[in-house]
């Protein structure tokens, strides 16, 4: 199979002033597509091609570093539009609000250690909150690096990610990727993430 360039179900402008409007058209229609494109051209003619997303990450050889750069880019990027929308439209179910209080004693704790996870994150890369046997954990990867990967040493399901690569939040936040990352809280789909949660468990 080929990969296309996944829609986003609300406008470029929706996240603002959260997220501005020119970061997404970039983020979206020329790194997304890139990843996208890329990826098409790791898997072409090789038995990649029968496999989708999941199990490419899964199975995948950590030394194919274009394989391993695009899947994680194609997928990364995929979940991060899924799980943001205007304004914390959706809500969150309470499976994964006791789930978040069991893990992680509060939802204010919660906040405070996945921000952490964002901001201490070196260079370019991303942070998560995972399933993993039943429990939720934060942790963060490099690049465009997914817990889904072998020995990523980040256990789990992702079921929320953040995007801490500059092109992410440059343009309106310049160097203050603290100030990105409480912005993102606001628009958080409570609601995708419950569900990513369920199918995850
Ligand atoms: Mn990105």
């Amino acid at each position: 199979m080929s990969f296309t360039l996944p829609q986003l179900d609300y406008a470029y402008d929706a996240l603002e002033p959260h997220i501005d409007s020119r970061t997404m058209e970039i983020h979206h229609s020329k790194h997304h597509q890139g990843y996208t494109n890329k990826l098409n051209a790791a898997i072409e003619g090789t038995d990649q091609e029968s496999k989708n997303i999941h199990q490419i990450l899964t199975d995948l050889d950590m030394n194919n570093m274009a394989l391993r750069n695009n899947a994680g880019g194609y997928f990364n990027h995929k979940l991060f539009w899924e799980i943001m929308n205007p304004n914390n439209k959706t809500e969150m179910s309470n499976d994964l609000s006791s789930a978040i209080d069991n893990s992680f004693g509060s939802f204010d704790n919660f906040c405070a250690s996945f921000s952490n996870a964002a901001a201490t994150r070196f260079g370019s890369g991303w942070a998560w909150l995972c399933v993993k046997d039943g429990k939720l954990e934060i942790c963060s990867t490099s690049n465009q690096d997914n817990p889904l990967m072998p020995s990523i040493g980040c256990g789990g399901t992702p079921i929320l990610g953040i995007d801490v690569w500059e092109h992410a939040y440059y343009l309106n936040y310049q160097n203050r990727r603290p100030d990105y990352v409480n912005a993102f809280f606001n628009v958080i789909n409570w609601g995708a993430v419950s569900e990513k949660f369920i199918q995850a468990s």
